[in-house]
């Protein structure tokens, strides 16, 4: 099995949630998504622990989230939502040579040139959520 590491949006904008959550089921069965959380539409547990300091609370996040990215060996990112963490994680991961998948809903955003330009990643423009999920089991 496969261990995917699933980027999306959270502190960008949870607009997606419910669509990474369908995502996430659809990779869970043939493969191991290490970033399960990024799915769930309550963000319990890092996100909203008060007993950690901000800083202490991202460090950990970063930590964490950096440490899965070097085990993982594919990248799933949806991108319909701007977000500077997931548009990092997608650097990190170059740099990592992972294999990078960008999904994103051409109806509603303009993909960064950043991304775009850059022929590393696989990007896979599509109009409606079907067809996004029609795509994943082919990667
Ligand atoms: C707990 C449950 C949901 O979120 C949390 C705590 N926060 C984070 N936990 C794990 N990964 C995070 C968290 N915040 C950002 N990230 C990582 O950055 C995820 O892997 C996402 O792909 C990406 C989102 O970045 P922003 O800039 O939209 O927050």
């Amino acid at each position: 099995m496969k261990k995917i590491y699933f980027a999306g949006s959270i502190r960008g904008g949870r607009q997606d949630a419910e669509l990474y959550n369908k995502i996430i089921t659809l990779l869970k069965q043939n493969n191991i998504v290490l970033t399960e959380h990024v799915g769930n539409p309550n963000l319990s547990n890092l996100e909203t622990d008060t007993t950690m300091a901000d800083a202490q609370r991202d460090a950990a996040i970063y930590t964490r989230d950096t440490e899965w990215l070097k085990q993982s060996d594919l990248v799933i990112a949806e991108c319909t939502t701007t977000s500077h963490g997931v548009g990092y994680e997608l650097a990190y991961a170059e740099k990592l040579n992972i294999p990078c998948h960008i999904f994103y809903n051409k109806t509603r955003c303009r993909l960064s040139a950043m991304l775009t330009g850059n022929p590393y990643f696989h990007i896979h423009p599509y109009t409606t959520e079907q067809e996004l999920l029609t795509l994943l089991p082919t990667l």
